[in-house]
This record gives C-alpha cells, sequence and structure tokens, in this order.
C-alpha cells in the first residue's frame, strides 16, 4: 500500500472514535421548551415531554378525572368523545379525540405567547388538564349518550383548582360527532341554566327528529342533526343563540329555516362574511348573545374542505383557518361555560394534518375564552 493511502486509513480510523460532536461555543443558551431536569442524575436534561411521553392535549398533565376517588384540583378539563354512530354521512369522528391531540403536539404550555395579544393563557390563573377520553360504547347511542352525560356531571362536579376565581371546572370536549354537544349542553344546563349557543357549522343541526332519522324509529331520531332541535325541546338553550357560517342546503326552505328560527336561533351565512368582514361577524355573535352565558361549539366542517377536509359532512365554500380564529378570539368577553370541537374525522385527512392543527388551534382559542372571562357556577359544587 502506497505510504498516502496508509495517512489516509489511519485517520478514517482515527475519525471513526471521535463520535462526540462538539459545537463551538454560543453566546446564549436554549431553554428548555418544557420541563425542568430535577438532578436525580446527572447529564442531559430528558425531563421536557414536548413529543415525548403519551399524547395529551396541548402536551397538558392527564388526570384520571373519571376516577371515583378525589384527584388534581383543575378548572378547564379536556375530555374526549369518541362517538360516530349519529353520523348521516361518513363515519370516523370516533378518532376525532385522538387526531385532534396528534395536530395539538406542538402546542405547550411553556411555548404559549400569543403574538396578538401577548398573552399565555396556559399561564395565568387556570389549571388546565385532559381528562383523556370517556368510556362510550359504540354498539347502543342511548347507553352511550347516557355514559356521556354521566362523564359531564363528573367531571364539572369536581371542586375547581383555583376557587377564588370560579368554583365549576369548564369542559371543553373533543369529538366525537355533534351528538355529543348534547349531553354537553345538558350538563351546563346543571350550572348554569340554559345558554346562548354560538354554533359554528355549515349545517343548521336544528332538523326536527320527525323529519330526519325519527320517520325511521324514535332511536335513530337522536343524532347529529337532531341536536339542537332536542337540546331546545329540553329548555337548554335561549332563544339568543347563532349558527355562524351556514352555507348547506336545507330540504324544505320554509318549514326548515322556520323550525330553525322556533328553536332559538339567528344565521350567519358563509358569505355574509365577504360582506361585513370578521369584524361585522364578532359584532353581531356578541351583541346576540350579550348578558348571557354562552356555550360555543365549533363544527369543523364550517372550515372549507380545503382547510379541512377530515370531517363527516363536508361542504364547499366555508371559512378559512384565520378567519374562524379571529372570529373565535374576537369574542373575547363573552361568559363561555362549555365548549367543543367536533365531527373531525382523521382518516379523510392529509399526511400534512391539516383538519388535526386547524381543530387543535380551534380548541386553544375555546381556553383562551375560558381563562380570559371566569363564570361563576350558581350551584356550588363538592370536592
Ligand atoms: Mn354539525
Amino acid at each position: 500500500m502506497a505510504p498516502s493511502l496508509l495517512v489516509l486509513a489511519s485517520t478514517l480510523a482515527l475519525t471513526t472514535t471521535a463520535r462526540e460532536i462538539t459545537f463551538p461555543l454560543i453566546a446564549g443558551f436554549q431553554q428548555p421548551l418544557t420541563g425542568y431536569d430535577s438532578g436525580l442524575v446527572p447529564g442531559e436534561d430528558i425531563s421536557a415531554a414536548l413529543y415525548a411521553g403519551l399524547t395529551t392535549y396541548a402536551n397538558l398533565p392527564y388526570v384520571h378525572c373519571l376516577s371515583n376517588s378525589s384527584v388534581e384540583p383543575y378548572d378547564i378539563a379536556i375530555v374526549g368523545a369518541p362517538f360516530d354512530t349519529g353520523v348521516t354521512a361518513r363515519p370516523g369522528a370516533r378518532f376525532g379525540p385522538k387526531g385532534i391531540r396528534d395536530g395539538s403536539r406542538r402546542i405547550s404550555p411553556q411555548f404559549s405567547y400569543s403574538v396578538y395579544n401577548g398573552r399565555n393563557f396556559f399561564r395565568e390563573w387556570a389549571t388546565v388538564v385532559d381528562c383523556g377520553d370517556a368510556p362510550l360504547t359504540f354498539l347502543d347511542n342511548t347507553v352511550a349518550l347516557k355514559q356521556l352525560d354521566k362523564t359531564h356531571r363528573v367531571i364539572s362536579a369536581r371542586r375547581a383548582a383555583n376557587t377564588t376565581v370560579a368554583k365549576v371546572p369548564r369542559i371543553i370536549t373533543l369529538g366525537g360527532d355533534h351528538t355529543t354537544t348534547l349531553p354537553a349542553l345538558r350538563s351546563t344546563f346543571d350550572h348554569w341554566g340554559a345558554v346562548s349557543v354560538i354554533h359554528f357549522d355549515s349545517h343548521l343541526d336544528t332538523w326536527d327528529p320527525s323529519v330526519l332519522g325519527g320517520g325511521l324509529s324514535h332511536y335513530a331520531g337522536v343524532n347529529h342533526g337532531t341536536f339542537l332541535h332536542i337540546a331546545h325541546e329540553e329548555g337548554l338553550v335561549l332563544n339568543s343563540s347563532w349558527h355562524a357560517g351556514i352555507r348547506a342546503p336545507v330540504s324544505n326552505p320554509k318549514y326548515d329555516l322556520k323550525h330553525d328560527k322556533a328553536c332559538g336561533f339567528q344565521i350567519v351565512r358563509a358569505r355574509d362574511l365577504d360582506k361585513i368582514g370578521t369584524a361585522g361577524v364578532i359584532e353581531k355573535l356578541r351583541k346576540g348573545v350579550e348578558g348571557t352565558k354562552v356555550y360555543i361549539s365549533v363544527d369543523i366542517d364550517v372550515l372549507d374542505p380545503a382547510f379541512a377536509p377530515a370531517t363527516g359532512t363536508a361542504e364547499v365554500g366555508g371559512w378559512t383557518t384565520r378567519e374562524l380564529l379571529t372570529i373565535l378570539d374576537g369574542l373575547s368577553g363573552a361568559e363561555v361555560v362549555g365548549g367543543d370541537v367536533v365531527e373531525v374525522a382523521p382518516i379523510y385527512d392529509n399526511p400534512g394534518e391539516t383538519t388535526a392543527l386547524a381543530a387543535a388551534e380551534v380548541v386553544h382559542s375555546l381556553i383562551g375564552l375560558m381563562v380570559d372571562t371566569p363564570v361563576k357556577g350558581k350551584v356550588s359544587t363538592s370536592a
């Protein structure tokens, strides 16, 4: 072997033993994204949980809120409702909670100061936790909805963490098809009475069960297109409720729209935004629900399928993710007692998780509204 090759071979051998990569000194340091090293064992900080550990919404702590014993107190609880046997079109929303949590992995309490308002809603007065999913049977809708009723009752019956601000913990549900909003409204009624619903959706969802499904059987009349009719029938909804983003056709314009009004709703249509802008939509909604407690339900199909393809009943001609977030954030000051994001069916999403990312950010906005405006409960709760 020529001497020059020998030198090269020995240099390579030296290189392969030098495995430690040393970077030049820098004039600063990176704050850990989450957690701080306990110092139990010297070395790298592995206490950080971002993209590691089990996936909760926004890397929040998991609490077994449905436990029979006492748990760490919280003020705002995220809970999944894996239920999709109330749909009239594409199923798949039972995997919505998992999809939304996956879409939220980049969000963390340590890195959430908004460039719009300078606030980090995870770091104000409220303890926000993820309760995991409600155990719902997929074989009987009546039983599943009873299980979800009880889930809401148990989670909201615990004593809040920061009782000096608000005594009743509030819940944000990750759907699930839209039927899952009904148990949530029953639960907010128990604590705060009837509410104005701000319902972001491309569909009315106030269909008379006798028109949609109920002709088949009483059981079939309880579904994701009739739950607002049923909520009205049960007296859970005030006449100051609003739909926002409506664009899907109706079967009978005289009956459907009249019936919708009778259920307590007024309508902002999707294309109204072109005329009055996000500021105009915000003004209508804010004025419309003034002085009442508010429940915000976001059917992800309010977005155009370009921004949310992964949903059961997609309708073209919808709002953008930015427009929806602007409108949601614009509702600050409203007394939001509960909220949800529903109809996310991850199987129809794309590799970029477009729908899941949008849904995760919508949940973030709902948390912001709840933290911004605490709500006093009228019913006292026990520990
Ligand atoms: Mn809906």
